[in-house]
């Protein structure tokens, strides 16, 4: 935790004093300079620091900033945010925490940053990442399961993500196989789970998880393949990024403790119960062939189940899902 974390810190717990220069810096162990220093920094990233000649420093309004003590605060979690790594900027939160995890960073471990300048999404695709609105963070797990297994995290985090909006904001959040979560049809949020495994056994899963939160259209680029949305678009209401990162950490601990204790199981329900193809006439289109049949579910390594008029069950591992009756084109 940086001096600036700490200073945050002593104004939370103490809130409405005044905390004097000498006091900080005894506390921090640090010379009143580099306090004043600190608290000019905190200043220029929009937090209100009233100062008082003879009482000191006095916090009166914080800015929507995801900060690494501010995140640790009160989250209520076993395992997940057991470490805390926050950045104004880096290239991708995925990246960050795969090197983290290399070095031997514990599980549990998240990343967050306000703004990506090289946001990552599948197959090298891009992920829209503007400073000061969304959501982009990455927990870093080492689960100790079959390596087969590891898409079943995918759609652990789709359910938390989507039980978060829906808690939060009240929305009819919809999963959409492997990894988007979609409201009314476009898309809030995308996750990046990424591995590193021999062939028995597992080193790290990070899961990437961005979502829209108070992006507004003008900051989204032209040319996306489908509709996309944030929660500001969908309510008009901008939303506490912190209040919605902490409930969704929250979500997936317990998820993921479950998870480990029962298996893929009641995920998998959470998951289908979401899901709103489920049951649905589908066509997917396998590049060289289309196949049409309806969705039962999901299998245990995170393919789609798909049954077939002769009741044959086809596991569906990639290709563009199209519900029939709409015959609107999605992606997946
Ligand atoms: C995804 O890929 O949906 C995975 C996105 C994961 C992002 C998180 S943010 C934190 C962590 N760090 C990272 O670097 N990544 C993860 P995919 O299914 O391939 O979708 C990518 C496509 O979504 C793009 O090609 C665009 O068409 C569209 N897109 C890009 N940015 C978007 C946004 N902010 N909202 C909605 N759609 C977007």
């Amino acid at each position: 935790m940086t001096s600036r974390d700490k200073i945050i810190g002593l104004f939370r717990t103490c809130p409405n004093q005044y905390l004097s220069g000498q006091e900080i810096s005894r506390l921090l162990d640090i010379s009143r300079a580099a306090v004043w220093k600190q608290v000019e920094v905190l200043r220029e990233l929009g937090f209100e620091i009233e100062a008082k000649h003879s009482l000191g420093y006095r916090l009166l309004a914080a800015p929507d900033l995801l900060l690494a003590s501010e995140i640790e605060r009160g989250l209520n979690c076993q395992l997940i945010g057991r470490s805390v790594i926050s950045f104004p900027e880096t290239d991708s939160t995925n990246v960050r925490a795969r090197r983290l995890a290399e070095e031997g960073a514990i599980e549990g471990t998240v990343v967050v940053a306000d703004r990506q300048s090289a946001g990552r999404g599948r197959l090298g695709r891009r992920w829209e990442s503007p400073p000061g609105v969304n959501l982009y963070c990455s927990i870093l797990l080492r689960p100790q399961i079959p390596v087969q297994q590891a898409p079943q995290l995918t759609f652990l985090t789709a359910v938390a993500v989507a039980e978060t909006l829906q808690e939060l904001c009240q929305f009819s959040a919809e999963v959409k196989w492997p990894n988007d979560i979609l409201i009314n049809g476009a898309k809030i949020s995308g996750l990046l789970n990424e591995m590193n495994a021999e062939t028995e056994q597992i080193h790290f899963v990070i899961l990437g998880v961005g979502v829209n939160l108070n992006m507004t259209e003008s900051q989204f680029p032209d040319g996306l393949n489908y509709p996309a949305t944030s929660v500001f678009m969908e309510t008009g209401q901008p939303i506490d990024r912190l209040n919605f990162l902490q409930f969704f950490l929250q979500r997936l601990d317990l998820y993921y403790s479950e998870f480990l204790q029962e298996g893929f199981t009641p995920i998998r329900h959470r998951w289908e119960s979401l899901c709103h193809i489920m049951n649905k006439q589908v066509e997917v289109d396998r590049g060289n062939r289309c196949l049409r049949g309806t969705v039962v579910g999901l299998e245990a390594d995170g393919a789609l189940r798909l049954q077939q008029q002769d009741g044959q069950i086809e596991k569906i591992l990639a290709g563009d899902v199209i519900p029939v009756k709409s015959r609107k084109r999605e992606k997946n």
